[in-house]
């Protein structure tokens, strides 16, 4: 049975997980959530990611959420294919270096430039008015420090867990390219190491199809 993709292609998170299926050739289908009608808070929807938000993988009757931990499965899964997404099983050092990668992005990144997309972007599409220009200029700046480390690091390798690129730094895409749409290119620009990494990875065949299933 086609993996199955329960989301929405604007969805951030439901972007981290195509990304890792296009890497990877993994034929899937995206069964459209409509977040106008609520449809993530249903009965039904809940089944599959009790806390009411996307995206959820559905395989053979088993379901899985938490884009992070769906993309590392089709990663391991589709290993022998596409990208190499994540170091092999025997790779102890690789493995610990990944995870070093991908926990950068989720403790350090996530928040800040979560918080500017919501700030600039997503509280709008849900009527609550502008963005409140202190709280952004609070997460810019936190943001900024944050980058500055990640060009020290990205200053001795071309990635954030070695000199291949990995599910570390493609997590980053979905919400690094909304702070760069609405307003915050420059906290990237600035910082020349990090400016370069997060190009190459904007370039990627996989986030441009992303981008085209936006239209
Ligand atoms: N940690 C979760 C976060 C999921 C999440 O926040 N999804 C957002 C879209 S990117 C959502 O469904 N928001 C709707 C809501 O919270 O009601 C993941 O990575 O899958």
């Amino acid at each position: 049975m086609v993996i199955k993709v329960h989301g929405v292609a604007q969805s951030t998170c439901t972007q981290r997980v195509l990304t890792a299926l296009i890497e990877k050739n993994v034929p899937y289908e995206l069964v459209k959530i409509d977040f106008m009608t609520g449809e993530h808070k249903s009965e039904a929807f809940l089944k599959m990611q009790p806390f009411g938000k996307v995206p959820a993988l559905e395989e053979d009757g088993v379901f899985i959420f938490e884009s992070r931990a769906i993309a590392k499965y089709i990663a391991r899964k589709f290993a022998g294919q596409g990208t190499k997404l994540m170091p092999a099983d025997d790779d102890l050092i690789g493995y610990a270096l990944f995870e070093q990668g991908c926990s950068l992005e989720n403790a350090y990144f996530d928040k800040p430039a979560s918080s500017i997309a919501y700030e600039k972007m997503f509280k709008k599409f849900r009527g609550l008015g502008g963005p409140d220009e202190a709280l952004v200029k609070k997460y810019s700046d936190d943001l900024d420090g944050i980058l500055a480390v990640y060009d020290g690091i990205l200053a001795k390798q071309a990635y954030l867990a070695g000199d291949k690129v990995s599910l570390a730094d493609l997590f980053h895409l979905p919400y690094g390219n909304v702070v760069k749409q609405t307003g915050g290119a420059e906290l990237f620009a600035k910082h020349p190491n990090v400016d370069r990494w997060f190009t190459a990875l904007e370039n990627r065949e996989s986030w441009v199809k992303i981008g085209q299933l936006q239209n």
